[in-house]
Parts: C-alpha cells; sequence; structure tokens
C-alpha cells in the first residue's frame, strides 16, 4: 500500500514524517536553533568582526544583531506578528539582512522576491502568501518600487503596510521603525523560517517553505563543503533572495563561519570588481551566463583579483569550455552548484580533479539526502542512464505552500520531490544534469533535448550564447530554433548545420531555423528565459 500523503499543517508547512524528523534531529542536521537564535550565537562568539560590508557601512556581529532586535521591535510596534507574511523585494543592501533576522526573532515569515518581478508576480505573491506588509526600497536599477507598491495596495486586500528602505514618499520609511529591543517569544526551529520563490522557467511561480533548522543546517553544511573560515570574504552579486547567494553558503553560510559579507549592488563586472579587489574577496557566486562576461572583462580591467580562490557557479548548465577557462582568467577554482530553492544541493569538491570540475554539477551535500533517477514511468533507471532526479532529504520541502493541487503531481506519495531535472549519476557519486523533462523539442515524433543541442551550438566560434528552442510547425509539431547571440560572424543556417553534423550529431536534431539576437532574455536571476525567448522569436517571420 503507498502511504498518504501528509496533510500541511495550517502554517502551509508539509511536516516530515514523524520517524524521519527524529532521525534527522538524531543525526544533528537539525539542532533546534531558529535564525534569530543563531545570529545571537554568532554576535557572541565573532563579537566585532565585520560581518557585513554593505554600500558604506560596515556592520559588526555585534552590531548587526542589535539592529535586528531594534527593527523587530519597530515591527512589532506596527502590529507585525508571529506567522505574518511579509512581502520583501529587496535589491543587495544592508536593510536586507537586518530584516531578515527582525522577522525571524519576531517569527514573522519573509516572502523573498526578487526585484526583477513586477506585478504579476508580485501580486500573485502577495496574495497567496496573504502578506500584511510590503518592503522595498525606494528606486533600483532605473525603477521606482514605490509606483508598483501603490499598484500592489489595489489588488492585495491583505496588506495593510508599505516600508520603504529609503525616501518613503505616500509610505512608511524602514528606518523609522526602530524601538528599544523587547522580550520577545521565540519561535519553534520547525516552523517556517522564510518563503522562497520557485525558480522555475513554467507556470506562475510557487512558494517555498523552508523552516528556521532545515535552513540553518543549508547554511552550515554548505559552508564546510565550502571551506568557509573566519577569514572568507563572500562577495553576494546574485540577488540574496536566491536561495543560491542566501544559503548555499551565500551570506546564512558566511555567517555560520564568522566570515564577512560583502553586497555587492549588481554581478556586472563593473561593480563586482573593484569590491573584490577593496576587501581582498575570496568567493563568490554567479549563474553560468555571467560567466563568459567576467572572463572578458579580466583581460582588459586592471582591478586585482588575486584574493579570489573560489568561483562558484550554478543556477543553469554551465559550459565545461567555460569551467576550463576560469582558473587562467580569473585565477581562481571554480565550484559547480546544481541548486534548487526547494533544497536539494549539489557541489563539486574544491580538491576534485579539474575535469570532474568541469564536466559535472557536484555531489549531494548531505549523506541523507535520496536520491532516485527514474523513467518515465516513474521506475529507477539503469544506474548511470539518465532519468528524472527524485529527492527527498533533510532541507528539501515535503510540500509546496498552499499548493495541494500541485503538490499532488509534484511529489511522489512517499514524500520524494519531482525535481523535472533529467541528470545521470557516474559510479563517482558526481551528477551530470543533462536537461529538463519538459525542456524538450518534439520534431517530427523525436523528442529533442535542447540541453544537448545548445552545447553543440556554444561550440561554434561564432556563437557567444545561445539556446536551441522548439517553434510551432504545422508539418513536424515543432520545428528546431537556434537561436544566436553573435561572437564575431555567426553561422548561416547551412554553416551551423554542418559545423553540428561535423561533431557527430544525428540529422533530425540539427536546427531548423537559426536567428540572431543582441541579447538572451533571463529570468529574475539571470538564468536563460526560454518562454520569453519563443515568445520574442515567435514575434518575427523567419529569416
Ligand atoms: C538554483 O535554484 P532555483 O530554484 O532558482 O532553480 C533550480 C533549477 C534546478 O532544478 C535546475 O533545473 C537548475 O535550476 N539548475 C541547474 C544547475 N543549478 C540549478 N541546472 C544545471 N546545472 C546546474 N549547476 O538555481 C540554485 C539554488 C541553489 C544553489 C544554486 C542554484
Amino acid at each position: 500500500m503507498t502511504p498518504a500523503a501528509p496533510e500541511p499543517l495550517p502554517s502551509g508547512l508539509t511536516p516530515w514524517p514523524a520517524d524521519v524528523a527524529i532521525h534527522y534531529r538524531e543525526k544533528g542536521y537539525w539542532d533546534g536553533r531558529t535564525l534569530g537564535s543563531l545570529l545571537a550565537g554568532w554576535a557572541d562568539e565573532y563579537g566585532d568582526r565585520i560581518a557585513l560590508v554593505a554600500g558604506g557601512e560596515r556592520l559588526s556581529y555585534r552590531e548587526l544583531d542589535r539592529r535586528a532586535d531594534r527593527l523587530a521591535a519597530g515591527l512589532a510596534g506596527q502590529g507585525v506578528a508571529p506567522g505574518d507574511r511579509v512581502l520583501v523585494q529587496l535589491p543587495n543592501i544592508g536593510p536586507f539582512v537586518v530584516l531578515l533576522f527582525a522577522l525571524a526573532r519576531l517569527g514573522a515569515v519573509p516572502v523573498l522576491t526578487l526585484p526583477a518581478h513586477r506585478i504579476t508576480e508580485i501580486g500573485h505573491l502577495a496574495r497567496l502568501s496573504q502578506a500584511v506588509a510590503y518592503v522595498i526600497p525606494d528606486e533600483h536599477a532605473g525603477f521606482d518600487y514605490r509606483d508598483l507598491a501603490a499598484a500592489l495596495l489595489k489588488e492585495a486586500p491583505d496588506l495593510r503596510h508599505v516600508l520603504v528602505a529609503g525616501a518613503p514618499g505616500p509610505f512608511t520609511a524602514l528606518a523609522d521603525l526602530d524601538g528599544e529591543p523587547l522580550p520577545l517569544a521565540e519561535p519553534d526551529a520547525a516552523d517556517i523560517a522564510l518563503l522562497l520563490v520557485s525558480g522555475g522557467t513554467t507556470g506562475v511561480p510557487k512558494l517555498i517553505p523552508r523552516t528556521h533548522q532545515d535552513y540553518g543546517y543549508n547554511a552550515r553544511a554548505s559552508a564546510r563543503a565550502c571551506g568557509l573560515s573566519a577569514e572568507t570574504v563572500y562577495l553576494a552579486c546574485l540577488p540574496v533572495a536566491h536561495n543560491f547567494a542566501l544559503a548555499c553558503p551565500g551570506v546564512l553560510g558566511t555567517f555560520t563561519a564568522g566570515g564577512t559579507v560583502v553586497l555587492s549592488p549588481s554581478p556586472a563586472a563593473g561593480d563586482a570588481f573593484p569590491l573584490i579587489e577593496a576587501e581582498r574577496v575570496t568567493i563568490t557566486a554567479l549563474v553560468p551566463p555571467l560567466i563568459p562576461l567576467w572572463l572578458e572583462a579580466a583581460e582588459w580591467d586592471p582591478a586585482d583579483l588575486s584574493s579570489l580562490r573560489v568561483l562558484q557557479a550554478g543556477g543553469s548548465k554551465l559550459s565545461a569550455e567555460v569551467a576550463r577557462a576560469v582558473p587562467g582568467a580569473l585565477g581562481c577554482t571554480v565550484q559547480q552548484v546544481f541548486g534548487m530553492a526547494e533544497g536539494l544541493l549539489n557541489y563539486t569538491a574544491l580538491d576534485d580533479d579539474p575535469e570532474t570540475i568541469a564536466t559535472t554539477q557536484g555531489r549531494p551535500l548531505c549523506p541523507d539526502d535520496e536520491l532516485r533517477v527514474v523513467d518515465a514511468d516513474g521506475a529507477d533507471v539503469t544506474p548511470g542512464e539518465v532519468g528524472e532526479l527524485l529527492v527527498r532529504g533533510p532541507y528539501t520541502l515535503r510540500g509546496y505552500y498552499r499548493a495541494a493541487e500541485h503538490n499532488a503531481t509534484a511529489f511522489t506519495p512517499d514524500g520524494y520531490y519531482c525535481s523535472g531535472d533529467l541528470v545521470r549519476v557516474l559510479p563517482s557519486g558526481h551528477l551530470i544534469v543533462e536537461g529538463r523533462v519538459k525542456d524538450t523539442i518534439d520534431r517530427g515524433g523525436e523528442s529533442i533535448s535542447a540541453e544537448e543541442v545548445e552545447a553543440h551550438l556554444l561550440a561554434h566560434p561564432g556563437v557567444r550564447r545561445g539556446a536551441a528552442i522548439g517553434l510551432p510547425d504545422t508539418g513536424r509539431g515543432e520545428q528546431l530554433c537556434a537561436v544566436v547571440v553573435p561572437g564575431g560572424t555567426p553561422p548561416t543556417l547551412q554553416e551551423l548545420r554542418v559545423f553540428m553534423m561535423g561533431r557527430g550529431l544525428a540529422a533530425f536534431k540539427l536546427p531548423d531555423r537559426i536567428e540572431t539576437v543582441d541579447e538572451l532574455p533571463v529570468t529574475p536571476v539571470g538564468k536563460i528565459d526560454k518562454r520569453a525567448l519563443v515568445r520574442m522569436v515567435s514575434e518575427r517571420s523567419p529569416a
């Protein structure tokens, strides 16, 4: 008999089964600590060491702890109560970090939206979470978030407060929420600490509940896997509201080790390189589309990057060619990270051999991460074969937030999360990501992996960036379109087909059409946005 799927709690958290929870506690993965109490512990242990460098400001661990207490009191004064959801849409600025811990101290739950989200996503997330407050910057990257807040108020009935980091306009300044620290009841470490937004490129975003103790483990174990110490200086270039830069090991992992977090306003080399030089940054994280831009910039930018030890790459597939070029160009090691806001993290080890680092997406973080690789019928594939990755473990969710219908198909009855990622596992335990279950082009009865075609496309010297997409085609169902950002002279369709055939690719996987674009559209964290790309190219008539 298959076990019944567990019911979500009133908080929206789908709990782990009781015996599994006991096991995770016994193993020490779950240590009963809340994010708020962790900060208090770090303040005791690391005191006057610098926790955070943001803009012109440098905050010690003690100062960060004190500010979190004062903001928690200010929020409580506004009526923000334990369990309330607070929509947070802040860029990489100091108040993000203070707010995160202030909410943790209160037991209120941040919904971590990304700066690039707009009214469609924000409206949906506000209604889904029934958020009582919305925290924004005044302006960022040329966009006025107070206008977005005004629009949101019209469609989010539960929203009572708009709090602004910066000039508040008609709303309340976050800086004014400052009170004498209050004695606050500590939340339960098994409760939701934060809600992350799913990174999926299909459908509306979903919310991922992460508990205090599962997220604490996520950060602590990641810090260990990445060799962080009190000497670590982590540069957050990607949005800190994204799991990667927040806790893999990111901001929170760096704090567990007593290191220093430096916030960069953007991942552009022009912002990041001066910070790497000035703060002697030792580790940072990027999504793969940004790495070639850093490699190019490093050729002419005089900034001293010699402090950099590790460049983490994750979020989408990193090409082996780019991975191999990094040590020579930036003087650091690559660490591949195959992760998901839903939980599971895989890291290459810093001392894996260079080819393993260049060609695999790492191994699971935790000995109790349970992975299955299954075929379309849900049966385990022969070891080494490609299939969909299913996972459960001490920091992988058992259900999305308030999404009963979706949960019925996104999880197996025995609690595995169906990732939608196609992987194969090497005898060493390293994973290779082979694409997405749904990122295929269905051409003339064949299902073609976009990822496979892209690997060959990117190997062409005239292609700087590229993607393979399916476009509607009456005869064949879909036609395969190669979308190319040229690097030098782009190939013609015929040249590209000859080139790919020369690499041994089957004829039915060759592109039917090529389109050149100046830029590929990206998701809020910087991954290639296939849906937007299909829309963009569909509007053009074939070249
Ligand atoms: C990270 O998290 P999300 O939630 O934005 O996206 C997760 C999805 C994965 O399911 C996979 O499809 C893809 O992004 N992905 C990768 C990858 N890392 C993530 N695909 C190929 N190679 C990789 N290295 O993207 C994320 C979360 C934590 C750490 C790093 C990335």
